[in-house]
């Protein structure tokens, strides 16, 4: 077979062995694993930071919306305190629900970022909730019980589990603790998730009975925009050059 012939019959075959490769590569999995530290704290008010630029910040361009898709909001609480930038109210209150999201059991809220400018979604590096209630009677509303799932753009339909501790993503009981700050992370130097478009999460009761609803101050989501990576650039431009080829020597 003479070289040329060689050559052309690669080209021929190089769109159908990158789909291949670009399906297999892109296919997104059921679940990811990830690590989940915590830090609490007794006796002491507003110890953690929360931040007020992260991804799901209100006001931030990177947040498209952010709804309670099911569930109630208990005690005079509000989906929106949980991306206000704030971990208390000006009254500095442990006792105060109103500058919480106090969900009943199975509540779901869904994030959705906004893709208008960084169309490749975005890169997820740590997910950080804060609980802070002072102790009633012996105990507080500061357990966390929570499943996240994401989304990306290129398959947004597909939910992936964020598979952390046992019973949830972050299944971590504080009965007598005033704060409880819970770290989600990938483990590694890479994050947690790329090209995300939207996150789900979902709240469970934790906790001694009639303290089960837990206090969510804030959920900071911190993470940049997706950039291609060089290997993906590469392919896209060859499968672009051996389509050219292809349709011009055929
Ligand atoms: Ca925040
Ligand atoms: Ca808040």
């Amino acid at each position: 077979m003479r070289k040329p012939e060689v050559l052309k019959i690669l080209f021929r075959a190089a769109p159908a062995v990158l789909a291949v490769a670009a399906l297999l590569c892109c296919t997104a999995p059921a679940s990811a694993d990830v690590m989940v530290s915590v830090n609490s704290q007794t006796g002491v008010q507003n110890t953690f930071a929360v931040s007020n630029s992260d991804l799901i910040e209100a006001g931030q361009p990177t947040l498209l919306s952010s709804v309670l898709t099911s569930g109630t909001e208990m005690f005079s609480s509000s989906v929106t305190k949980i991306n206000d930038g704030v971990a208390y109210g000006v009254d500095n209150n442990y006792y105060d629900t109103t500058t919480t999201l106090t969900p009943s059991n199975a509540t779901v809220v869904t994030v959705t970022l906004d893709t208008t400018t960084n169309t490749l979604g975005y890169d997820i590096d740590t997910i950080v909730s804060l609980t802070g209630n002072g102790l009633w009677n012996g105990f507080s509303r500061t357990s966390q019980k929570y499943d996240v799932s994401y989304s990306t753009v290129s398959d947004p339909s597909t939910w992936v589990y964020l598979s952390g501790d046992a019973g949830a993503t972050v299944d971590r009981l504080a009965d007598t603790a005033e704060e409880e700050q819970v770290i989600i992370s990938s483990g590694s130097a890479a994050p947690i998730a790329t090209g995300v478009k939207s996150l789900q999460f979902t709240f469970y009761d934790k906790g001694a009975s009639g303290y089960e609803q837990n206090e969510y101050r804030e959920i900071d989501v911190v993470g940049t925009a997706t950039v291609p990576e060089p290997s993906t650039i590469v392919l896209l431009a060859l499968a672009g050059l051996s389509l050219a080829w292809f349709k011009r020597n055929k």
